[in-house]
């Protein structure tokens, strides 16, 4: 009923009839396992915080899922394409790009999932730490085999912020806004980041690894970003259901990834500049060994920022780190 690495069967029973019951004779006789066997796993699914209800001569009732973030839930919860055929989940993992890399490298296919509930090592751009406490927020890594060219990449990227802010908003009812090249902001304050990773020679790319963390329910950060850090839960007051920003951001980012793939990037830039809190802002850029200040006019393309300088110049800027000014 519940081998290593594939679905547990007894688990999107229930969730598919969650609320009714089922009968301890009729699941025996669905996986041909004994009555004992589906205790067993019942009291499984109990450990991990699932509320299941028994009745004598009725059978089993799931009242109520514990908001993890497990592969059956993902299935039972949204309607995927691509994303979803294959997803591994980890109670804990040093980092889920990490992860991905190396399946990727191992031949996973075009929309693999790797989602974590807490991640050890997490990781942000240029070996820089990402916090990602257990269970608080969304750990999470797409395999992706596009077909674009290598500096077309960045485009990922944006699609992952689109698609995100979208389901923040939407799910949560939160303002959130996205900041170049990698981040979404709430009231100012850095709320999720996005890290994609290429395998490419020099016209085509092998594999994506686009990887997003999102802080829903931490009530508290460490010091060293307890000022610049927020989570969904610190600015709506209540607990957020990490399960529906994980399946909304899923089926936001289908949609945009199908556009990018059609050749609309346009359709992906038009929402990208909707929610930017960059553009038309006086911005100052901290790149690897320069600085530059000037107004945020517009993205191109190929992700870069257009920036007009004080000296009237337009920069093409393609990576660095933006402080937003007034
Ligand atoms: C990022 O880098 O923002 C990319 C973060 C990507 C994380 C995901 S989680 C799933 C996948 N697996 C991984 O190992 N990574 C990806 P960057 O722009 O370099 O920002 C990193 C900086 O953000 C750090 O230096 C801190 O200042 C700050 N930071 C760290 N953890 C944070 C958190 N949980 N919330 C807000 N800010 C954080």
């Amino acid at each position: 009923m519940m081998k290593d690495g594939s679905l547990n069967e007894l688990l999107l029973l229930f969730l598919s009839k969650k609320g009714n019951y089922v009968s301890g004779e009729e699941i025996s006789e669905k996986f041909g396992v004994s009555r004992t066997a589906v205790w067993k796993q019942v009291n499984h699914l109990r450990k991990l915080g699932y509320e299941i209800d028994s009745v004598p001569r009725v059978g089993y009732c799931l009242k109520k899922s514990p908001d993890l973030l497990l592969p059956e839930e993902i299935i039972q919860n949204s309607r995927l394409e691509f994303l979803a055929r294959k997803i591994y989940y980890y109670p804990s993992i040093g980092s889920t790009n990490d992860e991905a890399k190396k399946l990727a490298q191992n031949g996973a296919p075009h929309g693999t999932l790797v989602i974590a509930e807490e991640q050890t090592g997490g990781k942000g751009r240029l070996g820089r730490r990402w916090v990602s406490p257990p269970r608080e927020g969304i750990w999470l890594s797409i395999i992706l085999r596009p077909s674009l060219e290598p500096y077309e990449a960045p485009r990922i990227t944006m699609t992952c912020a689109v698609a995100a802010a979208k389901a923040i908003r939407k799910v949560a009812g939160i303002d959130c806004w996205i900041k170049w090249p990698n981040d979404l902001l709430v009231e100012g304050k850095k709320v999720a980041g996005i890290l994609t990773e290429m395998s490419a020679d020099m016209d085509s790319i092998n594999f994506v690894v686009t990887g997003i963390g999102v802080n829903v329910n931490n009530t508290d950060f460490p010091a060293e970003i307890k000022e610049t850090a927020t989570s969904l839960k610190l600015v709506s007051g209540k607990n957020v259901e990490r399960l529906k920003i994980l399946t909304e951001f899923l089926s936001q980012f289908e949609v945009f990834y199908r556009y990018l793939e059609d050749g609309e990037f346009g359709k992906v830039l038009e929402e990208w500049r909707q929610l930017s809190c960059n553009l038309g802002r006086r911005v100052r850029i901290i790149g690897r060994n320069s600085e530059l200040e000037g107004l945020a006019l517009d993205v191109d393309d190929d992700g870069a920022l257009l920036v007009k300088t004080d000296g009237g110049t337009v920069e093409r800027v393609l990576s660095g780190d933006v402080s937003l000014r007034e």
